[in-house]
């Protein structure tokens, strides 16, 4: 073993927050609108790989990649010198004024890797959230209708739009209201919570909704994550994905699978809906992992659909940025050659057992689920389905005041999701779980 192997990977030298942290949070509360959060109060100076060091010299092993992000690792060598190349060559044009050549690679590579054998076109974005905003632009336009299905527990971004399509009020939409409306609310498929029911059982709930509250004439779109983000990493039964999909195709629905947490290798293979046979969408939403955390997104779809809108329809001032889009070359080739999807799949062995082992040891464990780094645990009062935001609360605390950076999620706030980056080494990832073992320990 190297010297390296055996030293901590974490190294906390201050209280947390450190004292130069705790200043720039006070300037920080006096600058900065309130209403934008801080999970970890944290000030990073820089990261690299699965570390992330502070302005007090604290380092972290990062099981969040800030929110599904930096899939790829922090300030990846291949991304950070795509991005000086193409930074000092052109910054912006506007593709829609005189187009550059990094946006038509990005469209073709996502055109090749999404699921689904035909002609496809993307177009590009900023966030997540403008990504979604824009499926449902093309899906109406295409279909002539008006109304959207999405799911409870679902999350899709902070606009006017996907507010209306967020199932929190809080803290997503509560008091931002009126929400833009035509947009319905759908029994999800949530294993752990549905009694038993079988994935088309739970579509069948979710169908007989649309048919007799919406009508299955007047959608335009079902908009669903293949698997939940915010909600918790909430992965539907088996069978309720394609029956959804088979419901939406006869009636000339269009089917949107909404991948910005889950897409991008992150799940173990390019997009989660690849897990799913049978689970057909017609389009797809993609940002976050795609570029390492340069601001680009995307939408990939049936060329029909993606080609029904008059020219002018869509865009944006920087929709698909030159250097964005130079990151996100950079990431999908990195995936293209090999070795990533299998990292993820790495990942998802050695978080599952150590999971399930803590799970088996503490009965506030109610669930371990996921699919490759997208893994999360559920927390509950032991014996029951109540949720345990409490403890889930005091184990994230405690990860963070000892060097390792987890989120929350959940309706109900008692999931613990890991998104580590995939430039995490197994020594990186087994010291962190062990940070999240003490953590049970003192509940
Ligand atoms: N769709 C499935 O997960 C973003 C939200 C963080 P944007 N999720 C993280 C926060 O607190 O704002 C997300 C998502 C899914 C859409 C979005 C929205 O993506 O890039 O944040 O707009």
């Amino acid at each position: 073993m190297s010297e390296q192997s055996v030293m901590s990977a974490r190294n906390i030298v201050t209280a947390i927050p450190g004292p130069i942290s705790q200043q720039l949070h006070v300037k920080r509360l006096k600058e900065v609108s309130h209403g934008v959060g801080a999970a970890l109060p944290v000030y990073i100076d820089h990261a690299h790989g699965a570390l992330v060091t502070d302005v007090d010299g604290n380092r972290f092993i990062d099981l969040g990649s800030g929110i599904g992000v930096t899939t790829i690792g922090h300030t990846n060598d291949e991304l950070v010198k795509a991005v000086q190349e193409q930074v000092s060559k052109l910054t912006h044009t506007l593709f829609t004024v005189t187009p550059y050549v990094p946006y038509i690679e990005v469209c073709e590579l996502l055109n090749k890797y999404t699921p689904g054998n035909f002609e496809k076109r993307s177009a590009l974005f900023n966030s997540g959230a403008e990504a979604v905003e824009n499926a449902v632009k093309f899906a109406r336009k295409f279909t002539g209708r008006g109304e959207i299905a999405v799911f409870d527990h679902g999350y899709h971004g902070r606009t006017n739009l996907t507010m209306a399509m967020n199932f929190k009020a809080m803290p997503y939409n509560s008091g931002f209201g009126p929400f833009a409306p035509g947009v319905h609310h759908v029994p999800m498929s949530y294993p752990l919570r549905d009694g038993g029911i079988t994935g088309e059982e739970a579509a069948k709930r979710a169908i007989n909704y649309m048919e007799k509250r919406v009508g299955a004439a007047n959608l335009a779109a079902i908009v669903i994550e293949p698997i939940q983000g915010e909600g918790g990493f909430i992965v539907p039964a088996p069978g309720f994905l394609p029956a959804l999909s088979a419901w939406a195709k006869a009636n000339g629905i269009v089917m949107v699978a909404d991948e910005v947490q889950s897409g991008v290798a992150r799940t173990g293979r390019w997009f989660a809906t690849h897990y799913e046979d049978g689970f057909e969408p017609d389009m797809f939403t993609i940002a976050k992992g795609i570029a390492g955390g340069m601001p680009i997104s995307a939408v990939t779809g049936r060329a029909e659909i993606m080609d029904s809108s008059h020219a002018g329809g869509i865009g944006g001032t920087y929709g698909g940025n030159p250097v964005a889009a130079a990151a996100a070359v950079a990431v999908l080739k990195q995936i293209e050659a090999g070795g990533v999807l299998e990292r993820a799949l790495e990942l998802e062995t050695i978080l599952l057992s150590r999971l399930n082992e803590l799970k088996e040891k503490h009965s506030v464990i109610a669930e371990v689920r996921g699919r490759g780094a997208m893994i999360a645990i559920e927390f509950v009062e032991p014996g029951t389905l109540n949720p345990n935001s409490a403890a889930s609360d005091k184990v994230v605390k405690f990860c963070h005041m000892n060097g390792v950076i987890v989120l929350n999620a959940g309706t109900f706030g008692n999931v613990i999701r890991f998104l580590p980056p995939l430039a995490i080494t197994d020594a990186q990832l087994h010291e962190a779980l062990d940070v999240l073992a003490a953590g049970l320990e003192t509940l």
